[in-house]
Formats: structure tokens, sequence, C-alpha cells
């Protein structure tokens, strides 16, 4: 290789230069930025900030309702009748959000177009959608309307499923489908709110369908026909906080219809990852924040509604609970609405129910009465502190922190009289990137003598948040619980100093 100093010569020569201007040039500069809150610095990726206010909503649901509900498909194929969506009563989007906010959501998604074509707002870019539909509530529909409505009053955040494939548009495939149908119902839904938190593209793309009587198979390249970067960027202008999930690059499926994410589950993504083998566990040194969502059905048969369908019961929606929002994942729970538009008595008793196990087991926090400890507090600075108590004050913008290169660290929480513990809730404070990589949990009844709990678990990975049944189930996580006058948590392996700003112990 020829050095720099050779390739200069004859620019030098060819008096391109002063001197004195290389010399400027080449000098390396020894600043050291200002940092006089003794701030660590981030490790890459790092969320952007509507990222984080995304992974806030930790648990949301999502509505499958449309002309499926009438016809008992799962995919329609583009060529239904209008008529056909009829609905017996008006539907009532507000009864929908009341019962996810009953099971502790913080939000839902409503499906407004599947793959079918058929939308359900009277939209411009279409002649298949519910003002042409079969009777007087079908016409009078307006979910995202009615959906945004309800969603501001109950104080919960909403956003629109709007399937990017359309099995009914004569213009799939072309530019014009994207330009004139695809890109104008996204910005119509746009105006519906400018508060959204989440627009959701599915992966499915193209395929077989009706559209507009061609009657044949239209494949898509997914990844360049939607025109993504020109979508995102007009969507965030109107809506800035809305996370484009799927095709939209800004938060991943988790890679299973399961409810479920990998134990050690890293936000840090590549570009190239397959969804169906890595979506569950992240790349600990990807390139990017790509931070995981799980979408599951909360009933026993498709996601939309079916008669003689069951919804499961709330223990086993606890534990996908447990599974996903306890492993650094939010959880897009489906619950569907019948054919008058509401969601059924025992869908809402089962979702009732879960939101009250979230509330007893996990609504206690003893943290908050505990004493902690630290190994290793970080120097504070002039308007920041690093002190232990940031983890049990309520606040999600303050945390602990060591000092730089001190990877090693224990987190001690005692109580004058033995407490029943039976989880251990840790979220890291990812706005500096996603660090620790490999922790345990002792308990001690006496404050002397420790034993280690849930060795089972791969406690690995932390993340936004991280819940581990101290027994090591999450199917049957209740259970009797230890006695434990302390509870420790030991961090073992972490990319940089830990930074955590909030301990749990229920
Ligand atoms: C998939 C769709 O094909 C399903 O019908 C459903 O909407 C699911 C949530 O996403 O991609």
């Amino acid at each position: 290789m020829r050095k720099i100093s050779e390739l200069l010569k004859p620019m030098l020569l060819a008096g391109l230069f002063f001197p004195t201007a290389v010399s400027a040039q080449l000098e390396l500069k020894n600043e050291i930025p200002a940092n006089p809150d003794n701030e660590p610095v981030e490790v890459h990726p790092v969320p952007h900030p509507r990222q984080l206010k995304w992974q806030e909503t930790e648990f949301y649901a999502f509505f499958h309702y449309g002309m499926n509900t009438y016809t008992g498909l799962e995919w329609g194929n583009g060529d239904e009748n209008r008529q056909r969506f009829a609905p017996t009563a008006a539907p009532n989007p507000r009864q929908w959000l009341e019962v996810a906010k009953q099971a502790g959501m913080r939000g839902g998604i409503a499906v407004v177009k599947h793959h079918d074509g058929f939308c359900l707002w009277p939209t411009e870019t279409t002649e298949h959608n519910v003002t042409n539909s079969g009777n007087e509530y079908g016409r009078a529909v307006n979910i995202p309307r009615d959906f945004a409505d309800a969603a501001r009053d109950l104080g919960l955040k909403y956003g629109f499923y709007v399937s990017p494939w359309d099995r009914n548009s004569v213009h799939y495939g072309t530019d014009k489908y994207v330009k004139d149908v695809f890109l104008r119902q996204c910005a119509e839904l746009a105006a519906y709110g400018t508060d959204q938190f989440e627009m959701w593209f599915d992966g499915a793309n193209g395929g077989s369908g009706y559209y507009g009587g061609r009657n044949t198979t239209v494949n898509v390249d997914r990844a360049t026909y939607y025109d993504v970067p020109n979508l995102r960027d007009s969507i965030h202008k109107v809506c800035p906080d809305c996370v484009m999930w799927g095709v939209g690059g800004e938060a991943r499926w988790i890679g299973n219809e399961a409810g479920w994410a990998g134990q050690t589950n890293w936000s840090p993504e590549n570009r190239d990852y397959s969804p169906e083998s890595n979506g569950m566990y992240g790349t600990e040194n990807g390139w990017y924040w790509l931070p995981g969502e799980s979408d599951a059905k909360a009933t026993n048969q498709g996601w939309f509604y079916h008669d003689g369908e069951s919804p499961l019961t709330s223990e086993r929606l606890f534990q996908m609970y447990l599974e996903t929002v306890g492993r650094n994942s939010t959880l897009i729970l489906n619950i569907p609405p019948n054919k008058a538009g509401i969601l059924p008595q025992a869908s809402v008793n089962s979702l009732v129910g879960m939101g009250k196990l979230i509330e007893d087991r996990l609504g206690n926090d003893l943290a908050l009465k505990a004493r902690i400890t630290v190994s290793d507090t970080r120097t504070a600075g002039a308007g920041r502190n690093y002190e232990a108590a940031n983890m049990n004050d309520g606040n999600k913008d303050t945390y602990w922190a060591s000092n730089d290169g001190v990877i090693e660290n224990t987190i001690t929480l005692t109580w004058d009289n033995a407490q029943t513990v039976r989880y251990v809730e840790i979220m890291e404070y990812i706005a500096k990137g996603q660090r620790v990589k490999k922790f345990h949990i002792e308990t001690s009844e006496d404050g002397n003598n420790w034993t280690r709990r849930a060795s089972n678990v791969e406690t690995t990975t932390v993340g936004y948040k991280r819940i581990i049944p101290l027994h090591g189930s999450t199917s049957d996580s209740y259970g009797s619980g230890f006695k434990a006058k302390a509870v420790r948590i030991v961090i073992e392996d972490s990319k940089a100093c830990p930074l955590i700003s909030k301990v749990g112990i229920y």
C-alpha cells in the first residue's frame, strides 16, 4: 500500500495545497466533548425516540374485523360481493377498546383493510368499501374515525393495519396501485389522527386473486414495490410517532404467531435477517435498532371471528404476556369482533381475567419499599446522578449506572421482614442501547445465605423489560413463591457499564 505522503506528493508539487493547510488538515484534534453530567456513552445501535415511545406501549390489542367476518374466510379472494358486509348491529370499536383497557393493554390496532381490499372507511381510492355495503349499519361504518376517537377518549394509543397486498384492485402489481391506491390509503388513514403509534403492514404480499376480474397471480418484490422510503417519510411528516411495522422497517415480526419471544432477545438486528429463524432472538451485534413485536391470537381459530370459536384461558394469555412483554418484545394480542361488530362475551371474560392476573401478580411492587444497594455507583455529574434509588423511584427517565469499565455488578434489595417473592422485573435504560448479556438472580431468606433461582432460565439479555418467574416456569408461573429478606441480581456481563431504570419485585 502506498503511504499517504506519497499520494500527497504530486498534489503538493502541483501547488494544489499550501503546506500549512496540509498540516492543519492532518493534525488530529484531541478534543473531549463536554460531558458535565458524566453520562455513559451510547452503545450503538440506539432506538429512535418514536421507537422508544412505541416500546413503552408494551401490550396492545389487534382487532381483525371486516369482510371475512361475514364470509367466514381468513383470506378473501377480493371478489366478495360488497353486499355481504352487513353487520347485524352498529359495530362498536369503543367496546373493543374498553375491553383492551381492562385487559391491561395500552392501545390497539384495528384492521381497516385486509388482503381482500375491502376498506372499512369511505375511501376515495376504491369502490370496494363500506359505502357500498349491504345494509344501513354497514354503510355507516367508519372504523378509523370511531376507533381513533374512542382510543383518545380512553387514553389509549391506536393505529391501523392496512394490507399492502390487495386482491381486489385491478391495478395491483403496477405503479398506479402504489401511487393512486396504497399510498393514498395510508395518507387517508394518517388523516384520522396525527397521534398514531403504529401502522401495520403484514408480510403476505402477492399471489393469486381477483384483481378486478383479471383472476390471475401477481407477484411483487415487497422490498422495492411499495416505495417504502417515500411512504415512511410522508407518514412521519404527519404522524411523527407512528412506527412503521413490517415492510416499514421500524419494528420486526417476532417470527412466530404463537405468542413467544426468545429468552435471549436483542433489539439490534441486521437488514438481511430471516424473521422465521431469527425474529425471536435478534442479533447481539446487529447494525440497527429493530425491536420485536409478537402477534398472537387470543382465540382458538383464525384472526377473524368464526362461529364456534372460543378464547384461550386467562392463564394461557398471562403466560404469553410473560413470554413476550417479559422477554423484551411487545405483545399485540388479537381479539376478533363478531358479526354484530362487538367482542363476544366469552372473549371479554377471558381478556378481563387476563388483566386481573396481570394486576394481581405484577401490580404490587415490593421493590418500592425495599432498600436498594449496589456494588458500584457511577460518579454523579453536575445535573444527574446514577444512584441505586433511581431503580425504584417510579421514574423511567432516571437510571442506575456503574462507572465505565465496571461490568460485573450486584443489585441487592432488602426488607426488614421476609417477603413472599415470585417475579423479578428488570428494565434497561435502552435509550443508550441494549447492554446486558448475562445475569442471574438469587434470594436469601435470612439476608446472609443465598440461593440461585430460575437457574433453568436463560438469564442473558434484559432489554426494555425482562420478567423472570423465580421458580423458573412461565406456564405455571404463580406457585407459592419464596420467602426472602433479600433479592440479589448479579450482572455478569454487559456490552458496557449497565444502565438499569427499574427493578420490580412481585
Ligand atoms: C398475516 C396475514 O396474512 C393474516 O391474515 C393476519 O392478518 C396476520 C396478522 O398477518 O400476514
